[in-house]
């Protein structure tokens, strides 16, 4: 529509890519460059803020930033690469007129590429390519952008998307460059092919107001903060408006306070027009997707759709003898339960529903990292919870009942080739394509159940000693593939309450993976380790050595211990069976026998055996 009005000044983008490709640290280069954000010495990655972010590296949040360029002002909103979030990215999309699609010089296009990319070139945008991290050794540009274009045709690209812009970048180093054989200097090419490349928002500031809510944020003091690109009109801090919501509903409400950024900071304004992505409080009832308006023009935006969950567990208060030792500040089904309805209420995403009268919460997300995030910040803000292990969300499709599948790329040396296949073929995977990459590696595609994939991380990471890489995304629901073996170990079970000594550790220790530190506290029915034979086995790791009167010379061996694993939460609820639980507290992860007593344990097998058996 050409005679659309359209801002001059102003441009919105979203960087876009698979996991690690290197969105975050290109958007901190742009805002070096640009004069956006003043770096203070030895600070190096900005906009990955969130504790939690900085301590995984990974992108959790999308953000945005603004950055000012010749005259102009560009908004770049950095999104996560992780699958798990991949929801996000696609409401993201909505805000934008354009898209950095960025490729790993080396690596290429990747399952989240792909996913990003469909769903840009569905919402009409037209792509700049980077391929960045030039700067690697095995980097091959030149490969890669044929590898994107033929990405690109796979996806039906239109003429027009598929001549696309290309800027080789090392993002890490600063320095972009529209030809491999001109020398990268700077930023510059980039933020100019963003100037030419995406097209200005339209936005008419004379239409009423219209913003659809792309993410909400919440303060204790301010309430729900709704973030979104004004669409059309403009508004005011006093301006009263209405939102709309997806049955044609309206809630009115007044606006109380108005952010637009500056670099990454935001700043308090008066007024904003269209164009502009703005964070708004005063709307107490609003969620996301929903439509905010002037009340003379209640008319909603097109809304984006969320995706279902895929996967859920249980999360119930801590009914662990060491319940409340760690220094847990909120430890009932009270606390967990108003947590959690917070957390439904701005993590879109997330569903939760209550059981056993209350005790229990079935909580419900996009995929395992999704709710372990969820996990990891409660435990840091002080919750105690036990959590049961993840389960794919079955659903009944065409009168099937079906299960989420996954895509997964696998890459590894080739004489790990044949141990991953097996591995796979026993969980019932499908191989979807194998290749040999320039750098020797094999590239192989499966597709498999989202179920028959958890716990596979673990265990790639031990066939490959390390080396495996594994990325995943979900694909589709498909009819219900059967039985799927999981974990064929068993687990070493204490005894009893004590502290784990180091003599009774070492005596274990040759039977599997020990997951203790001497010195720690433990509990009867707590999980000490992994038992390699297969069963459960209940064990001592309290035992002290006995000390005899007679020394013979030379009999003291030395106790040499395996350092134990480090528990960390995506193991740990990978690692559990049925009858097993994780306990976290502030301090420990800690997995346990979801019945402590080998009594208990051995009435409940009898249970089930003559439920089994009175049924069949
Ligand atoms: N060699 C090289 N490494 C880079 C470059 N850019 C980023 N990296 C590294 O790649 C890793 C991932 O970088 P990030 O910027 O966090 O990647 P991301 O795409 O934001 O990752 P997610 O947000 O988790 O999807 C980090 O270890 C970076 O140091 C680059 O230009 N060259
Ligand atoms: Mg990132």
């Amino acid at each position: 529509m050409p005679n659309q009005k359209r801002r001059k000044d102003l441009r919105n983008v979203a960087i876009i890519a698979h996991v690690d490709h290197g969105k975050t640290t290109l958007v901190d280069a742009l805002l070096k460059q640009t004069g956006a954000h003043v770096f203070k010495e030895g600070e190096t990655v900005i906009m990955d803020s969130n504790p939690l972010e900085k301590e995984r590296g990974i992108t959790i949040f999308s953000k945005n930033a603004s950055l000012p360029y010749k005259g102009m002002r560009i908004n770049i909103v950095d999104t996560p690469g992780h699958a798990d979030f991949g929801s996000e990215v696609e409401r993201i999309l909505r805000m934008v007129d354009g898209v950095l699609l960025l490729v790993d010089a080396s690596e290429g296009p990747m399952p989240q590429t792909k996913f990003v990319l469909k769903k840009s070139l569905e919402l009409h945008l037209k792509p700049i390519v980077v391929i960045n991290k030039i700067d690697r050794p095995n980097a091959r540009p030149e490969e890669i952008v044929n590898q994107t274009f033929d990405l690109f045709c796979e996806l039906n690209a239109t003429d027009e998307q598929l001549d696309f812009p290309i800027v080789y970048a090392s993002g890490k180093e600063g320095r972009t460059t529209l030809d491999l054989s001109d020398p990268a200097e700077d930023m510059k090419p980039l933020l100019d092919t963003i100037i030419h490349r995406v097209l200005p928002p339209v936005a008419d500031a004379e239409q009423p107001f219209q913003m659809l809510v792309t993410m909400l944020e919440y303060d204790s003091y301010i309430g729900r903060i709704a973030v979104g690109r004004i669409v059309h009109g403009k508004v005011e801090v006093g301006s009263q408006i209405v939102a709309v919501k997806q049955d044609g509903g309206t809630t009115r409400g007044k606006v109380t306070k108005l952010l637009t950024y500056q670099g990454l900071v935001q700043i308090e304004s008066e007024s904003a027009e269209a164009g502009d992505i703005i964070s708004l409080s005063g709307m107490e009832d609003i969620r996301v997707g929903e439509t905010l308006a002037s009340p003379q023009h209640p008319v909603a935006l097109p809304t984006v759709n969320v995706d279902e969950p895929t996967i859920s567990m249980n999360f119930s208060h801590n009914t662990s003898p060491l319940a409340g030792k760690d220094g847990g500040r909120f430890l009932t089904s009270r606390h967990i339960r108003e947590r959690l309805a917070h957390e439904a209420m701005v993590n879109i995403g997330i569903k939760v529903e209550e059981a056993d009268g209350g005790e229990r919460f079935k909580v419900s997300g996009r995929g395992e990292l999704h709710l372990a995030i969820l996990i990891e910040t409660m435990r840091r803000e002080g919750f105690e919870l036990e959590v049961s292990p993840p389960k794919v969300i079955y659903k009944e499709v065409d009168g099937v009942i079906s299960e989420p599948v996954e895509e997964v790329v696998i890459e590894v040396d080739p004489g790990y080739q044949g141990s991953i296949i097996e591995a796979l073929g026993s969980r019932k995977a499908n191989m979807t394509n194998l290749h040999i990459s320039a750098v020797g590696t094999v590239r192989m595609e499966f597709h498999i159940a989202s179920r028959a994939l958890l716990g596979f991380r673990n265990e790639l990471l031990r066939m490959t000693r390390g080396t495996g890489v594994m990325s995943q995304i979900f694909h589709e629901y498909q009819p219900f593939k059967g039985e799927i073996p999981h974990r064929s170990a068993g687990v070493l079970i204490s005894h009893g309450p004590g502290q784990a000594v180091a003599y009774g550790l070492w005596g274990l220790q040759d039977r599997g993976e020990i997951f203790l530190h001497p010195g720690v506290d433990i509990y009867e029915g707590m999980l000490v380790g992994v038992n390699n034979k297969g069963n459960d086995l209940v064990v001592n790791a309290i035992r002290e050595k006995k000390l005899t009167n007679i020394r013979a010379a030379g009999s003291d061996e030395a106790i040499h211990l395996i350092s134990p694993r480090d528990m960390t939460l995506e193991f740990a609820l990978e690692f559990i069976e049925d009858d097993e639980l994780v306990e976290v507290t502030p301090k420990n992860i800690r997995l346990r026998k979801r019945y402590l007593t080998d009594n208990e344990r051995r009435a409940v097998r009898n249970q089930t055996k003559k439920a089994q058996a009175s049924a069949g």
